[in-house]
């Protein structure tokens, strides 16, 4: 019988099939280290000896946190406390589209603004640029996001994260607030991955992802995963410009959200380093 893996307590791995879920253990060969099961996992398994024979090719795989087969994340970014920060948004959308996984922004702490039209601004042009733009108010617009997808949270702590889940099903009662973080602080929770049923779909709350690096990126790869260049590229007069210091260039030109292109610079310079 065919499922999907949502969680491992110490090798004991919870496999959810469409009937229901199984407490299983995993064959022998698949202990091995390059041949590891992971969280998001579809597999095989033998419902009655509750063992899973098989992992299915995956679609993709995140290394942190350890998940496979991700079709979305979503981006919290919270306008104050912690203050916004756009250099880890464009940064994020950079590695994650990288993955081959589509991208959900959510702007959190609204609230604590007096002024909006700055931010409204912002919001507006990361949806022009074609991701799903959306805030923690907007609940049902996030569960229809959420519909038979797999989608991780990513984001800063401190954000919103577990509060946004927790709203999205109060039963999951993610532990959220500074209080129980500094409580938490120095065991270790961050390796914790598990899979939440939300809308027929499936969530994982993610601490690790804010700490994704570039690193397996090659230049023309954070180049390419900043989309919106697409419109104006061709334009340029170097087919292969990186819109940095070459003249005649249509991205230079062009109406790019100034943070944005000043993060890309900084993307690109981090590599030459
Ligand atoms: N004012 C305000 N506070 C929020 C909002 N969302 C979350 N918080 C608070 O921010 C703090 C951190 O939230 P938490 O969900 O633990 O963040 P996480 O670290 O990203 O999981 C908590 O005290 C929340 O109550 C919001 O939209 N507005
Ligand atoms: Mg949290
Ligand atoms: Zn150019």
């Amino acid at each position: 019988m065919r499922g999907r893996v949502i969680g491992n307590i110490s090798n004991l791995y919870k496999v959810k099939t469409d009937k229901e879920v199984y407490l299983c253990c995993a064959r022998g060969k698949l202990k091995q280290e390059n041949n590891k099961l992971l969280v998001g996992d579809i597999v095989e398994i033998d419902q009655e000896q509750k063992i899973i024979d098989k992992i299915y090719p995956r679609k993709n795989e995140l290394i942190r946190p350890p998940i496979s087969n991700v079709d979305q994340a979503i981006i919290v970014v919270s306008v104050m406390k912690p203050k916004l920060d756009l250099y880890l948004l464009d940064r994020l959308i950079s590695i994650i589209s990288y993955h081959d996984v589509e991208i959900i922004i959510c702007f959190t702490k609204l609230d604590l603004l007096e002024n909006k039209s700055d931010i409204k601004e912002i919001m507006d042009y990361y949806q022009k640029i074609g991701y799903s733009v959306t805030n923690n108010n907007d609940i049902d617009k996030l569960k229809e996001l959420l519909k038979n997808k797999v989608t991780v949270v990513a984001g800063q702590s401190g954000v919103g994260k577990s509060s946004l889940l927790n709203k999205l099903n109060p039963e999951f009662n993610l532990i959220t607030d500074e209080i129980s973080r500094s409580l938490r602080r120095g065991k270790n929770t961050t390796k914790h991955v598990e899979l939440l049923e939300i809308e027929s779909g499936l969530v994982a709350d993610t601490p690790g992802f804010s700490m994704a690096s570039l690193e397996q990126m090659s230049k023309e790869e954070i180049r390419d995963s900043f989309k919106e260049f697409d419109l104006y590229k061709d334009d340029c007069q170097y087919r292969d410009c990186y819109h940095i210091n070459e003249n005649n260039c249509a991205v230079k030109q062009a109406d790019i959200l100034e943070s944005r292109y000043q993060n890309y610079c900084k993307f690109i310079k981090e590599k030459d380093e």
